[in-house]
């Protein structure tokens, strides 16, 4: 791989000019609106990287994409970008239905890979990733979840992590959209939106949930249909934490996404544009603007995911420290079936984890 690290050091006798630090080649594989997001982020604001190979099931649009990103190539397949010698890493942001092939094929392929949600349709091919990744004996799977690199995220997490909360009781969390496409339905609303919720609780709590229900109620007139919109989803945690998670995405106003942490010393908010705030602590006033979207909302964290994805490529970590993995992604894809589940049962679904492989499922037995 063509990182930094396999540059040889300038010792202080060597008279020759230190060797420039070699940028990480990045594949895009689908460049859609978040794809060609990405090839912006990547070509702009990502330092250390650059985006060498493009493709997309639509020839155009990645010859188009290809345009914003100086000395991209662009080919047909995603298997030619996985393989290209000028890629030493991938980023997937094709639809979620080729992911599991995608990121099996850049395992296979010893590439590091940064895989937009989901990570698969289902937990059983997620599981099969985690496996896959085991199997090849080193961690190189980062899974886009990019609100655990937003400031406000940042700052709960460290909170919780100082213990400056105490013991976590309730996550009450809020996800508004202005509006989701006609055919947006129930199931969409767990898979595509409720899904941050339920990483953000491995994030935060970082403990397994054990059940899930989810309620639907009165529905807005705006509402596509077959969608209950507002749902709430209520979870518990292995340890008994609560999370609640209220689900309202045809608002017709714009994106809204908050959290609270109410610990048994002291609660705090985050979401509302000043990073953190803490009601049962020296409390913070809010005055601020609702973005349209996720994208405008959580565009530092986007760039922030992708500058630590390239850290960890170009130092050999190959994923970033708090950055969701391949067996986070098969923990949402797991919580996200129980979820859906209770869409049509009476009351709560468990949700049961098969074993992580390594030391930490090792840990997790304990
Ligand atoms: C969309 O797919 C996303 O990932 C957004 O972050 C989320 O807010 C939205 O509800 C989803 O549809």
């Amino acid at each position: 791989m063509n990182a930094p690290q396999d540059t040889p050091p300038s010792t202080p006798q060597s008279t020759a000019p230190a060797a420039a630090p070699q940028d990480i080649r990045v594949g895009v594989i689908g460049v859609g609106r978040m794809g060609a997001d990405h090839v912006e982020r990547l070509s702009r604001r990502t330092k250390g990287a650059r985006v060498s190979v493009v493709s997309d099931y639509l020839r155009e649009t990645a010859e188009t994409v290809a345009q914003a990103a100086p000395g991209a190539r662009v080919v047909d397949t995603p298997e030619e970008v996985i393989a290209a010698d000028d890629v030493d890493a991938v980023l997937i942001a094709s639809p979620g239905q080729f992911h599991r092939e995608q990121v099996l094929a850049c395992i296979a392929a010893g590439k590091p890979v940064l895989c937009e949600k989901p990570l698969a349709m289902n937990p059983a091919d997620a599981y099969d990733l985690v496996r896959a990744e085991h199997e090849s004996g080193r961690a190189s799977v980062s899974l886009g979840f990019m609100r655990r690199f937003d400031t406000g995220y940042g700052e709960l997490k460290d909170a919780l992590e100082a213990g400056e909360l105490g013991t976590p009781l309730l996550l009450n969390c809020k996800h508004r959209n202005a509006d989701v496409l006609p055919g947006f339905t129930n199931v969409h609303m767990v898979y595509d939106s409720a899904v941050h919720e339920i990483d953000a609780i491995s994030f935060f709590l970082e403990e397994p949930v054990v059940s899930v229900q989810t309620i639907t109620g009165r529905s807005t007139e705006h509402a596509p249909e077959g969608l209950s919109d507002p749902m709430l989803l209520l979870l518990r945690t292995a340890s008994g934490t609560l999370v609640t998670d209220e689900l309202y995405v045809s608002t017709r106003s714009g994106y809204e996404v908050r959290t609270e942490l109410v610990g048994s010393k002291g609660a705090a908010t985050i979401g509302q544009e000043t990073g953190l705030v803490t009601t049962q602590q020296a409390g913070r006033r809010w005055g601020g603007t609702v973005p349209a979207d996720f994208r405008p909302r959580f565009a530092a964290a986007y760039d922030a995911e992708v500058q630590a994805w390239i850290a960890a490529v170009a130092d050999g970590s190959l994923v970033a420290p708090r950055s969701a993995t391949a067996w986070d992604g098969y923990v949402a894809a797991a919580v996200c079936e129980a979820a859906e589940q209770s869409l049509t049962a009476d009351g709560a679904v468990e949700v049961s984890l098969l074993q992580r492989p390594g030391p930490e499922g090792a840990r997790d037995e304990r």
